[in-house]
Formats: C-alpha cells, sequence, structure tokens
C-alpha cells in the first residue's frame, strides 16, 4: 500500500489509496446555480461556485491516482413521499418549496436539471452517486455499505454547505469510524462565518471531528 502524509490541522493527516475515497457533497445545480435551492432559500451562491475549481483540481488527481470518488446529491422524490413534512414546510416558508418550479426544474426533485451535479464535476463511469433525502450522506442511504465494502476508512470530504451537508456528514462519518480529511478551499458556506466557525469546530480539541487542510496539499501529495 502507499502510504501519504498530508500537512493539517490540527496535525499530519496519514493515508493510502487503498483505503481512502475523496467524497463531493452535493455540488448540484440547485447549490450552485441561479434559481436553485440555495438561492432561493435567500442566500448568495458566489462561495459555491468558488470551489467547483478547487475541487475540480483534486478530482483530477484523485482519477489519475485510482481513488474511489463518491459523489451525493440530496433530493426527493417527484411525489414528496420521501420528505419530511418539517422540511418541506419549512422549505416553502421561506420561499424556496421543495417541488416547486424553478428555472431550473422543480427544486430538489430527482431527475430534474437543478438536482443534477454542476457540468465541472460530473461523475464518470464507475464513481458512486449517493441520492440523499436528508443532510448527512449515511441517512436513509447506502453509502456505509459501499464505504465498507470496499474497505475504506478514510474521507477526504468536499462539497457545499460546510455548515450543514458537510457537517452533518463528517459527524455521522467519525462516529462510524471515518478518519475524515476536510479541505477547507474545498467546501463552502453561503456565510464565510459559517465555513470558519465550521473548519473550527471539526479540527479543535485536538481534531475532535476530523482534520482539515487546503487543496494544495493534496495536489502537492498526490501528483
Ligand atoms: N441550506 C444549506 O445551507 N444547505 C442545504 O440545505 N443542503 C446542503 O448543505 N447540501
Amino acid at each position: 500500500m502507499t502510504k501519504y502524509t498530508v500537512d493539517a490541522k490540527p496535525y499530519e493527516f496519514e493515508f493510502n489509496l487503498e483505503e481512502t475515497a475523496l467524497i463531493i457533497i452535493d455540488m448540484q445545480r440547485d447549490f450552485c446555480a441561479p434559481g436553485g435551492f440555495g438561492e432561493k432559500l435567500g442566500n448568495d451562491i458566489t462561495p459555491t461556485r468558488k470551489v467547483i475549481e478547487p475541487i475540480k483540481n483534486v478530482l483530477e488527481v484523485a482519477r489519475e491516482a485510482g481513488m474511489l470518488v463518491i459523489h451525493t446529491r440530496e433530493g426527493h422524490r417527484p411525489d414528496l413521499s420521501d420528505c419530511p413534512p418539517n422540511k418541506l414546510r419549512r422549505s416553502k416558508r421561506q420561499g424556496a418549496g421543495i417541488g416547486d418550479m424553478g428555472p431550473m426544474g422543480r427544486i430538489l426533485i430527482r431527475g430534474e436539471y437543478g438536482h443534477d451535479i454542476v457540468d465541472e464535476l460530473t461523475p464518470i463511469e464507475g464513481e458512486p452517486i449517493i441520492d440523499k433525502p436528508g443532510k448527512g450522506a449515511f441517512y436513509q442511504t447506502d453509502l456505509d455499505i459501499i464505504l465498507k465494502n470496499k474497505g475504506i476508512t478514510n474521507l477526504i470530504v468536499t462539497g457545499v454547505t460546510t455548515h450543514v451537508c458537510v457537517q452533518t456528514t463528517i459527524r455521522e462519518a467519525n462516529d462510524r469510524g471515518f478518519n475524515c480529511l476536510m479541505l477547507e478551499d474545498g467546501t463552502a458556506a453561503f456565510d464565510p462565518k459559517d465555513q470558519e466557525g465550521s473548519i473550527r469546530m471539526i479540527n479543535q480539541q485536538g481534531g475532535i471531528f476530523g482534520w482539515t487542510t487546503e487543496s494544495k496539499y493534496i495536489l502537492e501529495t498526490l501528483k
């Protein structure tokens, strides 16, 4: 096994290719394009667009190195039967009604253009796509069994939004025994304060939920 060590906070992160996956969380048009769920919730989507490039760079080296890549998408069945009433109610109250028609199709609905992953990060053959109804990527999905079956113990975590789906997933992953390294410039919150707070929450107390680093260190290590 090829062992790698990456500069990270609060201390170096060690991993090998065979036991590590790159996970790209919810890089969907609904969070990164005008008129999607994220913008309709009242957010500026500039930060979520800004991370497309750094994630793309890491994705390219990960693919080249032969690392497992996993994509997730947040969304629901067209009949909304898997959407908890509390989530639906709050989305409508905020003017971002799940299932309502928007410029990219029905908001946060599987199969719609807005629900799919941005062009720059389109999954390729062999990269699992996890469709999830919740914020966390493990809840009501087969992510855990896929990772266990492939012998994965480390996750390099990217995507949006840091304070919502990324953090929920990292917290769940940590409890399940996965070592999580979050990329500070490969994740975004709509508000920089939430980004900063999320990074601190993850790497504080000796890495209470995991590690954080910058994409340049992954590129240096894997290239
Ligand atoms: N609203 C918000 O910041 N995020 C979400 O609703 N989902 C994800 O983080 N993917």
